[in-house]
């Protein structure tokens, strides 16, 4: 059984997704539990990929190619966590700004959060202040995650974040944001709780604001 749970954890690092579904099935079949394959595979898998890309080893099409290898895994796992009740480790509404419409590097947080073991909620790009209001009401967010590429929508940002004070929401919520420009001095300027250079440290900052 071991050597299924490596295949699996090889197909991740290899952004193999026809190695990693035919593991995770074998594995399920062959019963071992879901939460096995997240906590010991798929999630690990996600941790070494952050660490590579931190060291400079993986670039930005690694991390998509391992991503989405491991949302593959994930999707054939998810259904049995469900069944067994496990909870995420926290839920992220994310989305790109008023005005811009760039979200590969959102996805790719969204990916990378996803895999860290959050329930994402992704309300796309060329999000209002409402709509990120509307989302953190409806949704009983943990985190609200803003993404922004443009020198001309970053102020949104901060736009938002007054937006969501204004709404009596701000205790209630964690913020984090990122992109091309923005930066954690920029984060404590417009009261946000962190910023992150990229996906894999911003899924490192999220865990450690839930406290993980
Ligand atoms: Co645009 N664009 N673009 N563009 N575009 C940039 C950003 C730009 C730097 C190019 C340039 O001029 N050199 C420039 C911005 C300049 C500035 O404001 N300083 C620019 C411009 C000007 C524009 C337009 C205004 C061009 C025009 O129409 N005149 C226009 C604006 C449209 C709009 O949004 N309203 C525009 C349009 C587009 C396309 C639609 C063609 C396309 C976007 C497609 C898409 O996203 N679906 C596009 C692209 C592809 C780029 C570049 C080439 C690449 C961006 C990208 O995807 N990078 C970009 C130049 C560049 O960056 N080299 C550029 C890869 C991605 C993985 O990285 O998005 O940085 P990135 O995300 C990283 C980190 O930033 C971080 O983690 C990610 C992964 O590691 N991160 C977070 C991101 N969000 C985070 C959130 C976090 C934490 C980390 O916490 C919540």
């Amino acid at each position: 059984m071991d050597d299924i749970l490596k295949e699996a954890y090889k197909g991740v690092m290899d952004g193999d997704v026809d190695t990693v579904e035919t593991q995770t099935r074998k594995a399920l079949d062959g019963g071992i539990g879901p939460e096995v394959l997240l906590n010991d595979v798929l999630i690990p898998a996600m941790d070494e990929v952050g660490q590579k890309f931190e060291a400079g080893d993986f670039f930005v099409p690694d991390l998509m190619f391992t991503a989405r290898a491991m949302q593959a895994g994930l999707a054939i796992v998810k259904p049995k966590l469900l069944e067994k009740d496990i909870k995420p480790i926290g839920r992220v509404l994310i989305g790109t700004v008023k005005g811009d419409q760039h979200d590969i590097g959102k996805n790719l947080v969204a990916m990378m959060l996803e895999g860290a073991g959050f329930e994402i909620l992704d309300i796309g790009v060329d999000v209002s202040p409402e709509a990120f209001v509307e989302g953190i009401k409806d949704n009983q967010v943990d985190i609200v995650a803003m993404s922004a590429l443009l020198t001309t929508t970053m102020p949104m940002m901060k736009t938002n974040v007054d937006a969501i004070n204004e709404a009596g929401l701000r205790d209630a919520v964690k913020i984090i944001v990122g992109g091309a420009q923005v930066n954690q001095a920029y984060a404590e300027e417009i009261g946000a709780d962190g910023s992150a250079p990229d996906a894999a440290q911003a899924a490192k900052l999220a865990r450690s604001l839930v406290g993980k």
